[in-house]
């Protein structure tokens, strides 16, 4: 079952009186500070986000998980998950596949059926973490850098393999992720693994498409616990750029040590041209895969200030950057927890288009900190939430996504539909 045009609009008849007095005070205080309302709200309708096909289902922990019922069976019905979302929140317009967990048996006709939601095919990943069932050799002790040169090639056949589905599908982009390190000391010679991962990495990137790019990601730790091969953003820069041109760092907010400024390596990267894209998603320890905006808000927040004033002064022609939610988590209705995403995301971004980064900028050059704090706080302090509706609203999205989602008892609907003991594929 799909939400139509028509029950979305039914929805908003109701709410649109509220909705239109909290957006004219709002609209007011804006028009008053000398913003282009209209323009922002151009811009926050332009800003899509892909939806990685392994968030549809309940995520675990290694010690369970919980089943939340109607998951999606097959990629068709993630796909169907996803055009949901959008219909609602009209923020989702892409989809980010795994493969092997979502390999389309006919290209056609998942192309055709998520054009018919509106979706396009963002960013493929690859997945060298584990092994498959009938997989010859083992990624036990590596993929990219293994010491045995037939591991090697096997998993450089499977990103080529990877780039063959993506391209089948439209997508322009491969994703990399690395487990691989080492668990204990001595186990790896850190120089030669990165000289190997980065001799498969020259391998992937000479097949990719003249059109694609290739994203690097990086992580300091988790699955193994010692060392990691690509493990922060400058190991990542250094093999991106030593792959070529169309080669990119992705930056995963959830895989950073506890503290790192994170605003920081993105405005670095973009003035090097070399930030391919962003996994959104938040975290209170580690790699927490929280929802995104729910634990750092005010981190996510400079974090858009960075990118909004990067690219706006984007002297080193970064490409536009591939946007993607990279949660799971294992307590929430997945739809719910990626609409809750998308919301965080959009007010951040609205907030870091409201600076006004002019002003900003003298305080800088006459080092006026608390002005420059004044200035930044101010954004970020302002309930920017009737602007997010109105821009979602003009989309012809729901005015509040959620309440229409729960309203029309869609995941009743979905468990009826596809039972509820149904697994998604994924971790
Ligand atoms: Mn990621």
């Amino acid at each position: 079952m799909s939400i139509t045009k028509e029950q979305i609009d039914n929805a908003n008849q109701g709410m649109m009186a509220q909705h239109e007095t909290e957006f004219q005070v709002l609209q007011s205080r804006l028009v008053e500070k000398g913003l282009p309302v209209d323009h922002i709200i151009d811009q926050l309708q332009h800003f899509q986000v892909a939806i990685p096909s392994w968030a549809l289902g309940a995520g675990g922990t290694r010690f369970g998980r919980f089943s939340i019922g109607g998951e999606p069976r097959n990629l068709s019905e993630k796909i169907h998950d996803v055009g949901l979302i959008h219909a609602l929140t009209q923020s989702a317009g892409s989809i980010s596949l795994h493969i092997p967990w979502d390999i389309p048996e006919d290209a056609t006709t998942i192309r055709t059926l998520a054009d018919s939601h509106g979706i396009l095919f963002d960013a493929v990943n690859s997945n060298t973490f584990q092994d498959q069932i009938n997989q010859t050799l083992s990624y036990k002790f590596g993929s990219l850098c293994h010491t045995d040169a037939s591991i090697r090639a096997q998993a450089v056949n499977h990103c080529k393999e990877v780039i063959d589905i993506g391209q089948a599908l439209g997508s322009k982009s491969l994703t990399v992720w690395l487990a691989d390190g080492s668990a204990f000391p001595g186990q790896l010679n850190f120089r030669e693994a990165l000289e190997r991962t980065l001799g498969s990495l020259k391998e992937i990137y000479q097949y990719l498409p003249s059109d694609w790019r290739l994203f690097i990601e990086y992580k300091p730790y988790e699955p193994n616990f010692y060392s990691t091969v690509i493990q922060d953003w400058g190991t990542s820069h250094l093999l991106a750029s030593e792959c070529g041109e169309r080669a990119y760092t992705l930056v995963d907010l959830g895989h950073h040590l506890p503290n790192t400024n994170i605003e920081q390596i993105v405005s670095t990267l973009i003035w090097r041209g070399k930030l391919g894209g962003f996994h959104f998603n938040d975290s209170k320890y580690g790699d927490d895969d929280l929802t995104v905006g729910s634990i750092k808000p005010y981190q996510l927040f400079l974090i858009f200030n960075e990118l909004v004033e990067g690219m706006a002064n984007n002297k080193s022609n970064n490409p536009p950057l591939a946007w993607m939610i990279d949660a799971s988590h294992n307590l929430k209705d997945p739809l719910e927890d990626l609409m809750q995403s998308l919301e965080a995301i959009r007010l951040a971004y609205a907030q870091a288009l409201m600076v006004d980064q002019q002003r900003l900028q003298e305080a800088r050059s006459t080092n006026d900190v608390t002005m420059a704090q004044e200035i930044l706080q101010d954004a970020y302090r302002s309930d920017l939430r009737p602007l997010i509706r109105e821009a979602r609203r003009r989309s012809g999205g729901a005015l509040h996504p959620i309440a229409q989602y729960r309203r029309l008892g869609m995941r009743e609907v979905l468990r009826e539909q596809r039972g509820l003991n149904t697994v998604a594929t994924g971790l």
